[in-house]
């Protein structure tokens, strides 16, 4: 296969409700599209940066000019026998792996097509259903907080994720297992806390969760081992794993038990395969991270979780938890039981809305 175009669309969408996490507020995402064309195909990726470089240093503004100037002209026109070959053409960029793994996840989608297969087999994927839970962010209330747990609960999710940071966190989880005592129920710091806290995040251990989600920096490993052995909850991260080298770090130093798996953190499905690979050696179940994403990284996320070792429940949930209208057609929806089904269909496995991904870009380029 030889890429002889990528195209960057970069698109603007509404939230239909603010996600508010420690490190901010999201009202609106700009998120850039990657689609590369080859033989008369597109394949199609997301880049999951966000709008702002609060998650991690990455933003849409940066990830264009990294994509333009440094990304695409590594592939355009070279041949590659398959796509795994993308990231090593990259690897000398130092960082900006959401721009890199927007781009690489494109030309997995690409390679896919051409071969008429779903991505989910192309990559190893096993499951036929995938379990689904739902994050849900910083709220105005503790009622309004519960009511967001009731509809997402109605709706089937699995599992719910509650956003915290210093000054909404032990009482409020406390409130919550009062009103929901049976449920699966985890907390996610985004790196707000610090060594300093662990005497009051061991109050967390009283409420049984699932999991306590990056409470520490995302360059601190062994800040969260010390932290690991101080609570009984297991300590998953997120922003800490970048690479298949940190989740063996992290592994092997006991800072965490579990490992959220985001596609773009980790700079495409080559690097995500590795840290599954490296965690199910070792015995960590992992689970898919999601970052507010469109219909193109949801379908991607949802191929990604078919590989054996995701074994929670994502933050993979239905478009319509964010969108009100999304990119792809059918939008990506969930089971009474609180799953997603996966598609047969080549590629990722839905349609692009080009008409309406049309009407949201706000800019657009070609690269030849
Ligand atoms: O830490 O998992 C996170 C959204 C933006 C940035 C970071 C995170 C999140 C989420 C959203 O929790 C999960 C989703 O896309 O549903
Ligand atoms: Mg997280």
């Amino acid at each position: 296969m030889r890429i002889e175009r990528i195209i960057l669309h970069q698109i603007r969408m509404p939230l239909v409700h603010f996600f508010e996490t420690s490190f901010g507020r999201t009202t609106q995402r700009d998120i850039i599209l990657v689609e590369v064309c080859a033989e008369g195909i597109s394949g199609w990726g997301e880049v999951t940066a966000g709008e702002n470089p609060f998650y991690n240093e990455e933003w849409t503004q940066a990830a264009w000019l990294i994509l333009r100037n440094y990304v695409a002209p590594q592939i355009l026109g070279r041949p590659l026998r398959s796509a795994e070959e993308v990231a090593p053409l990259t690897d000398h960029i130092r960082g900006h792996r959401m721009a890199r793994g927007g781009l690489e996840a494109a030309v997995w989608d690409l390679e896919a097509r051409l071969a008429s297969i779903p991505l989910w087999k192309k990559i190893g994927g096993t499951r036929r259903e995938i379990p689904c839970g739902v994050s849900i962010g910083i709220q105005q209330s503790v009622p309004q907080l519960l009511d967001a747990m009731e509809r997402e609960l109605a709706a089937g999710y699995q599992r719910i994720k509650i956003k915290i940071k210093p000054g909404w966190d032990v009482d409020v989880v406390r409130q919550v297992r009062e009103r929901f005592p049976h449920i699966k129920l985890m907390a996610d710091a985004n790196a707000a806390y610090l060594p300093a806290d662990a005497g009051h995040l061991r109050n967390l251990d009283d409420f049984y969760l699932m999991m306590l989600e990056q409470p520490l920096s995302d360059d601190d490993l062994i800040d969260h081992a010390a932290l690991q052995s101080r609570l009984s909850t297991p300590i998953c991260l997120d922003e800490s794993i970048r690479s298949a080298h940190h989740a063996e770090q992290a592994i092997r130093l006991r800072a965490c038990g579990i490992i959220n798996i985001k596609l773009g953190r980790v700079g495409g499905f080559s690097e995500a395969r590795r840290v599954h690979d490296t965690a199910q050696a070792a015995g960590v179940p992992v689970w898919c991270g999601g970052m507010l994403e469109a219909g193109v990284g949801r379908a991607h996320n949802v191929a990604l979780s078919t590989l054996p070792n995701f074994v929670l429940p994502g933050d993979v949930s239905a478009s319509r938890r964010y969108w009100e209208r999304d990119i792809i057609q059918p939008p990506v929806e969930i089971t009474p039981h609180g799953t997603i089904v996966i598609r047969e269909e080549p590629g990722f496995g839905y349609e692009l809305d080009c008409d309406y991904i049309r009407h949201i870009t706000v800019r657009e380029e070609s690269l030849a």
